[in-house]
């Protein structure tokens, strides 16, 4: 039976003592005292295994479920790892195509921008050359309605007036030729004297200035820049005048009387010089 435990006993020790009544009845006791304390023994540890073997299980469960949910725990970190780092190279990836596709459209645009930089340049300079020529052509219209402005009222700006003309006395020094040609640029030429009055006027204009008589073919003929010859009445040489050679052109010198105040100069002496335009000639 479950819970009892058998106890070989000698039986010979057991006959050998049965001659004697009180001697084995003795023995008879021990032995059955000794069962009696071996079951007890035996019982006693049935009843402590038992709490053992509760708690064993229970550690055991206990250890079973730590390491099933360690290892839920390790799977579910595992797989959130995984999971994050899928994102993380989709994202890297994502990212790297963006820019490279926010690269080539930015190269586009500066593509696009560039030529549209080339493009406004050229209308630009178009726009400068057009204004450019409007703008000389205004400063041209502006010179001859000047011109025209001086010769109707007989002076303005640098010019004055005296009876049918008026007149231009330059802030510089040129030769000859040099300052027929400033007169020419103004509309107007060299000064022609055609009276005693305009002699004595010219005269008070300036120290020296060029007039518009010359000798061009040194054959001592002078001529004015209209083309006329010197008239007997209307000649102002200075005492010993002219002196030709390679004197050929003509000034009027201040220090001088009106009356004898023409000197023939080398002409490409550099000299002040007097315009003269027609109030008439509009
Ligand atoms: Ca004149
Ligand atoms: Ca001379």
């Amino acid at each position: 039976m479950a819970g009892e435990e058998y106890i070989n006993v000698d039986p010979l020790c057991v006959q050998g003592h049965r001659g004697d009544g009180q001697q084995v009845g003795t023995r008879t006791s021990e032995i059955q005292q000794d069962i009696q304390s071996r079951r007890l023994n035996a019982g006693g540890r049935g009843t402590w295994i038992y709490p053992l073997v509760a708690v064993g299980f229970t550690v055991t469960c206990i250890l079973q479920l730590s390491l099933s949910i360690f290892l839920r725990w390790h799977y579910m970190n595992s797989t959130a790892e995984d999971n994050l780092k899928a994102v993380i190279s989709n994202l890297t990836n994502t990212t790297s195509a963006q820019i490279d596709q926010l690269k080539a459209e930015l190269n586009d645009l500066a593509s696009m921008k560039a030529a549209e930089i080339e493009q406004l340049k050229a209308e630009l300079n178009n726009l400068a050359s057009m204004k450019a020529a409007e703008i000389e052509q205004l400063l041209k219209d502006k010179r001859e309605i000047e011109t025209k402005l001086c010769r109707m009222e007989g002076s303005c700006e640098g010019w004055v007036g005296f009876k049918t003309s008026t007149y231009y006395v330059s802030t510089e020094k040129k030769s000859w030729t040099e300052s027929r040609q400033d007169c020419k640029d103004r509309g107007a030429d060299l000064v022609v004297i055609n009276s005693e009055e305009e002699q004595r006027f010219l005269h008070s204009l300036h120290e020296v200035t060029w007039i518009g008589l010359s000798d061009q073919e040194a054959d001592r003929v002078f001529h004015w820049v209209d083309g006329g010859r010197i008239t007997f009445n209307v000649v102002y040489w200075g005492t010993d005048q002219p002196t030709y050679e390679d004197e050929l052109c003509v000034t009027i010198f201040r220090y001088f009387a009106f009356m004898v105040s023409w000197f023939d100069r080398p002409c490409e002496e550099s000299n002040h010089w007097i315009c003269e335009k027609h109030r008439f000639l509009l």
